[in-house]
């Protein structure tokens, strides 16, 4: 793929654009997804639209941290969405999830980007930023204490539910699923088909099974231990596992930053970087999912292995993996291997490539000082956007933009590192 050059005016209409989403997503102290199809807070949304954010208003980019902290649970736990204004437009809303938190929330958590992106944030302007960043440093703790607690086992970080994962159908989770009796969930009405096509979207398998793990952590209160120990679905993240490790790393220079002693943060992502060969497969040639109930990996290589860098794991192997499937593509890097039977180029995060996906990618390919990857992903992502918009995610074989639009993620990493005006990572 080669990008033509943009012009100075097309690069400050595209960011002009991408503010006017963020602020237009604003819903006060928090930003949603995209109107309509995602109407409250979720977890790693809300990170990448504080990093957005932080590249115009940096009061507006700790606010929207702080109120995602703001559903922490007791036990560190934060939690995948916050339901702080009711909306019909979703499902499951509050009453499916049954937390009886206020404000509502779900009970599982997402992907721990936020030390890593505060980190960037505070980075932009070290004055505005370090008394937010001291406040929010015990709260980041105790979240990444609680991964450490309620979700690691034999070594790497685990998910009890897909969604918890960030990366919701994706092919790592079919061995899981499979052992999920979505069989007596009941009648529901989903909502997202209402605002986008259904070939873009799960399908209603997985939608039944989706729920039955949700009615498993209602029966049994949210008890997070019983939910690992006996709940229908538990699975090893390699995306989660290379996040966390990072966000460790992260959090123990942030530790630094505030005169603190990061050891605790270190000692996390030094044991998660231990129990990697947990989740390594000789046949794929790639730290793969695994379900830690049978022992299974998952059948494909996912876009999962592309954020071994940002966790600053070495992998050769892996990496020679990792670019026969992004070769395999013109667009970004595809969110399954396009070789793989389980490919489907605009199912979700069963093909297609990820604007939010590629610029995490991309601080890892930068951080390994690897500049012309992350220069030739920065290209094709911003490809995409000129092409299509600021969408959710787009078909990697032929940059068709699919799912929502007016995405708030994508805008956010757009102004935070594919616009020129972004600077470097
Ligand atoms: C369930 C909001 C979220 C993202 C996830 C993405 C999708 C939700 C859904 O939307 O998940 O959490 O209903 O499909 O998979 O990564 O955080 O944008």
């Amino acid at each position: 793929m080669t990008e033509t050059e943009i012009s100075p005016e097309e690069a400050a209409r595209l960011d002009a654009e991408a503010r006017s989403i963020l602020i237009g997503n604003d819903r006060g102290g928090y930003t949603i997804p995209t109107a309509g199809l995602y109407p409250f807070q979720w977890n790693w949304d809300s990170a990448f639209a504080a990093w957005g954010f932080s590249t115009f208003d940096i009061e507006r980019a700790w606010l929207e941290l702080e109120t995602m902290f703001s559903g922490q649970w007791e036990d560190g736990m934060v939690p995948h969405i916050i339901f702080h204004a009711s909306d019909d437009g979703y499902f499951p809303g509050p009453e499916v999830w049954g937390t009886g938190r206020n404000p509502p929330t779900s009970g599982i958590s997402q992907p721990p980007v936020a030390a890593t992106l505060a980190l960037k944030i505070f980075e932009r302007n070290p004055g505005a930023g370090r008394e937010r960043l001291r406040s929010l440093y015990p709260k980041l703790l105790s979240w990444h204490r609680w991964w450490r607690d309620r979700r690691c086992r034999d070594g790497v970080a685990c998910i009890t539910h897909p969604w918890e994962s960030g990366r919701d159908n994706c092919p790592d989770w079919d061995v899981g699923m499979e052992r999920v009796d979505g069989t007596g969930v009941g009648e529901y009405q989903r909502r997202d088909l209402d605002h986008v096509d259904a070939s873009m979207r799960p399908r209603k398998e997985e939608y039944d099974r989706y729920l039955a793990i949700i009615q498993f952590g209602r029966a049994h209160g949210w008890d997070q231990t019983e939910i690992v120990a006996n709940g229908p679905f538990l699975m090893a993240d390699p995306a989660m596992t290379f996040i966390l490790i990072r966000a460790n790393r992260d959090l123990a220079e942030i530790a630094g930053i505030l005169g603190g002693d990061g050891g605790e943060a270190s000692a996390m992502a030094d044991a998660l970087e231990d129990g990697l060969s947990t989740i390594w497969s000789d046949e794929h040639r790639s730290h793969v999912a695994r379900d830690l109930r049978t022992g299974d990996f998952a059948p494909s290589v996912t876009s999962a292995a592309a954020l071994g860098p940002l966790a600053g794991v070495d992998g050769p192997a892996r990496e020679a993996t990792l670019q026969r499937i992004w070769n395999a593509v013109p667009f970004g890097i595809p969110s399954n291997d396009p070789g793989h039977l389980t490919f489907d180029a605009r199912r979700y995060w069963r093909g297609p490539t990820w604007p939010v996906f590629n610029a995490l990618a991309a601080i890892g390919l930068a951080g390994a000082g690897r500049r012309e990857e992350e220069a030739r992903l920065k290209a094709e992502t911003r490809a995409l956007i000129r092409g299509g918009g600021f969408h959710e995610y787009f078909d990697p074989t032929d940059a068709t933009p699919c799912g929502g639009r007016d995405f708030t993620w994508t805008a956010a990493i757009w102004l935070a590192w594919a616009s020129p005006s972004a600077g470097g990572l």
